[in-house]
């Protein structure tokens, strides 16, 4: 099995950034081998440290909403992968586009349909700091972008809509994730999940059973490319629109607390009968 688990909101506490609350259950994972891989808006940099506090360094991981893949050592295939990898042994893939073209377009976006938003890009440390609870250090790592820009909106919902649909016109996505708009390109975490689930398949020539944890918008692809979907409640308003026939477990709690209640139902539903299938 492979976890895929969106980090703010869902393993990590939307506010407080804790995930005590699951400490247990990721280590009764890792005792149990199976692969936890977070799936997140964060940028490579909050990851390579995230990982090691979480205790998930030999994993892959999806970052910036599926614009930055990371693959460790046994990720890696001889024949796939021709890029150099960095100096720690990791080869990062960055499917789409730059940030810093994405950035100039939104630049023009602004000026043509003369609508009001704020990117990650044009904000200080200390805003980023207030609005999101980060640390100078963490909020450091947000603001080195490679691949989405987050941003704040500042205009309507008709603006809004314009907007996203010139993105689109331009081969650009806007997703929602807790407190930012999240703007890429042609990338969702979904797609990204699909890669890693065929880049295993392709290493181990079979096919894992996956299991997927999100809470926001941008986590709907990700739910939709998992055979377990479990979607925790979110501390936020935003509407969660899944396709119906995918079967949900959705927690009655939120953060680290709605995680390991929808783990805990899997290991219940899926682990624990197989195992005794297996007998
Ligand atoms: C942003 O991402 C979250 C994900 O849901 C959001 O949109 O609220 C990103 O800037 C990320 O890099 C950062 O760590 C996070 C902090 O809350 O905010
Ligand atoms: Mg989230
Ligand atoms: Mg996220």
């Amino acid at each position: 099995w492979l976890v895929f688990t969106d980090l703010d909101g869902t393993l990590l506490d939307h506010d407080s950034y804790t995930w005590q609350p699951a400490a247990a259950w990721l280590s009764r994972l890792a005792e149990a081998d199976v692969t936890v891989i977070p799936t997140t808006s964060k940028t490579r940099e909050e990851l390579l440290s995230l990982r090691d506090e979480l205790g998930l360094t030999a994993t892959p991981f999806i970052a910036e909403n599926g614009a930055v893949i990371g693959l460790p050592a046994r990720w890696q295939h001889a024949r796939l992968d021709r890029d150099p990898s960095a100096p720690d042994g990791l080869i990062v893939k960055t499917p789409s586009l730059d940030i810093g073209f994405i950035r100039r377009r939104l630049a023009v976006l602004r000026e043509r349909l003369d609508v009001r938003f704020r990117g990650m890009g044009d904000l200080s440390l200390d805003t980023v700091c207030e609005l999101t609870a980060l640390s100078a250090d963490k909020a450091r790592q947000a603001l080195a972008r490679e691949g989405s820009e987050p941003l704040l909106w500042d205009d309507d919902e008709s603006a809004l809509e314009r907007f996203r649909h010139a993105l689109e016109s331009d081969g650009l996505r806007l997703t929602r994730g807790g407190r930012f708009w999240h703007v890429m390109g042609a990338v969702d975490k979904g797609q990204s999940v699909r890669w890693l689930i065929d880049r295993y398949a392709a290493l181990r020539g079979t096919r894992p059973a996956s299991v997927g944890l999100g809470d926001g918008p941008n986590d709907v692809s990700l739910l939709e490319a998992v055979d377990h979907p479990i979607l925790v409640r979110g501390k936020h308003a935003a509407v969660i629109d899944v396709a119906p026939k995918v079967a949900l477990y959705r927690t009655r709690q939120t953060g680290p607390e709605g995680w390991a209640e929808g783990i805990a139902d899997w290991w219940q539903t899926c682990m624990e009968t197989s195992s005794m299938d297996n007998t």
